[in-house]
């Protein structure tokens, strides 16, 4: 620091500690170097404070999600102590598909959060819905959810496309790795990019797979808001790559 600038420093602040007490008249007002300091600093504390304020928002928006996922997962495993499978999930408006072999509108990896979890007997008391879902016509906001049960339930009943494969390819296409043969269904929060980021696997083995990876999966570390979905696989298994 050259000793010009050092003076002009020693003199602005020689200004501020020598200066002259104002009369009582006008000790109520502020100068107007006064607001804008104050001015300032709340700028410089909002700069701060806001950002962190929106990932903090973000962050606890995926602990909601994974804790929404947790609680719908543990009410498919009281489900299926009862009934011995899974329930079968409902349409995109989250309605109940009474013979879902004839829904063939509802592409089976669009389906929501059953309706059984609910009704008759309530394994949960309502259905959450995704925070991160964004409203579109004609679709809920709840979960989605795809069981293994339901695409072999399609299957059985002369469905031509050969969903086993496409288990097996949704696995490796979204996760990089075989379905393991436990893993009976999963469920899906859009994520905090809120866009699908898994995409639907093709459904004929002649088609090419899509080549997203484990890149479909949410994951923090590549920034709070970030692309990729939040899926929670069950029975068991939990959020896999993202706990
Ligand atoms: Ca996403």
């Amino acid at each position: 620091m050259t000793g010009q600038s050092m003076r002009i420093i020693l003199i602005i602040a020689s200004e501020f500690v020598c200066m002259p007490r104002r009369s009582p008249s006008s000790s109520l007002a502020f100068t107007l170097i006064e607001l804008l300091i104050v001015v300032a600093i709340i700028a410089i504390l909002a700069a701060i404070a806001v950002p962190n304020f929106l990932e903090a928002q973000t962050r606890s928006k995926v602990s909601r999600v994974k804790a929404d996922l947790r609680s719908l997962a543990t009410a498919m495993e009281a489900y299926s102590v009862d009934f011995n499978k899974y329930p079968t999930p409902s349409d995109l408006q989250g309605n109940f598909m009474p013979n879902p072999a004839s829904a063939i509108t509802v592409n089976p990896m669009e389906t929501r959060v059953p309706v059984l979890l609910t009704t008759p007997i309530a394994y949960i008391s309502s259905r959450p819905e995704d925070t991160f879902a964004r409203t579109r016509p004609n679709e809920s906001r709840l979960y989605h959810t795809v069981t293994w049960d339901y695409l072999q339930l399609r299957r059985n009943v002369g469905a031509t496309v050969n969903w086993t494969l496409t288990w097996n390819r949704f696995f490796r296409e979204i996760v990089g790795a075989d379905a393991p043969a436990n893993v009976q269904y999963f469920m899906l929060s859009w994520g905090p990019d809120q866009e699908h980021s898994a995409h639907v696997p093709h459904i004929t083995s002649s088609s090419a797979p899509h080549t997203h990876g484990a890149g479909a999966l949410y994951n923090p570390t590549n920034g709070t808001v970030s692309n990729g979905d939040i899926l929670y696989f069950g029975p068991g298994r939990g959020f896999w790559y993202q706990d």
